[in-house]
């Protein structure tokens, strides 16, 4: 076996919560007559809560924000996405990703999420993978979000492996580049691709195997 762990990254990778991001970014960003469209929201994948509202927060040109200010923002922002994660079921998670994923488990890899969200928990549980992974690292046990390799890092240590022994999958440049600098191979999906720093790129998750259990 190549690897003996794998480490997902969640939004845009074991299911799309993009487009949730999107609308409720884009309303807020709407309600305070800032420019914002799909070109910024792709520059916020994989990165945290506060850091995305700081780069929405560029086209803006009202008075100046306080902290307490922009809290409250990100937290009314995050009101509104939540309520659409509140949707999600089961049929969220594509059939080659969960066959994917259920493949590598009967082949003992261990498997673990390493998400930047603090709501990574509750979409797991939205989609029934709440107690499928060896372990959960996400936006919640982490000081420095992606591109720093704290989360991927925090979730090798989970699953008692070394970087070296893992394979990241990510879908946003911030997330490749964090697995590069903790020393991880990555598989890059999704907007990823364009990303030369990946070690592997695929089209589909369905194509894991292939890289994950050749000696
Ligand atoms: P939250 P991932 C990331 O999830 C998203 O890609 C990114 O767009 C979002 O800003 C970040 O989570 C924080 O999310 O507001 O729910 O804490 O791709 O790292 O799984
Ligand atoms: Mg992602």
């Amino acid at each position: 076996m190549r690897y003996a762990g794998v480490i997902f990254d969640l939004d845009g990778v074991i299911c799309h919560t993009d487009d949730f991001h999107y609308k409720a970014w884009k309303s807020l960003a709407d309600s305070m007559n800032i420019y914002f469209d799909e070109e910024i929201n792709n520059r916020l994948r994989g990165v945290s809560r506060m850091e995305s509202l700081d780069i929405i927060l560029e086209r803006y040109h009202g008075p100046p924000l306080s902290n307490a200010e922009k809290l409250r923002i990100s937290e009314s922002k995050n009101m509104h996405y939540k309520n659409f994660i509140m949707q999600m079921d089961e049929s969220y998670v594509a059939a080659s990703v969960l066959s994917t994923l259920h493949e590598l488990r009967e082949n003992g890899v261990k498997l673990a999420i390493g998400s930047s969200s603090k709501n990574a928990r509750l979409i797991l549980d939205r989609i029934g993978l709440g107690s499928f992974f060896n372990a959960v690292t996400d936006g919640n046990d982490i000081e420095f979000s992606k591109p720093h390799p704290q989360v991927f890092l925090l979730a090798a240590d989970k699953i008692s492996l070394s970087p070296g022994e893992c394979l990241v999958v990510e879908d946003a440049f911030a997330g490749i580049e964090a697995a590069v600098a903790g020393g991880f191979d990555c598989v890059a999906i999704g907007d990823a691709t364009r990303d030369v720093r990946a070690t592997y790129t695929v089209t589909d998750l369905e194509e894991l195997p292939g890289i994950i259990l050749r000696e």
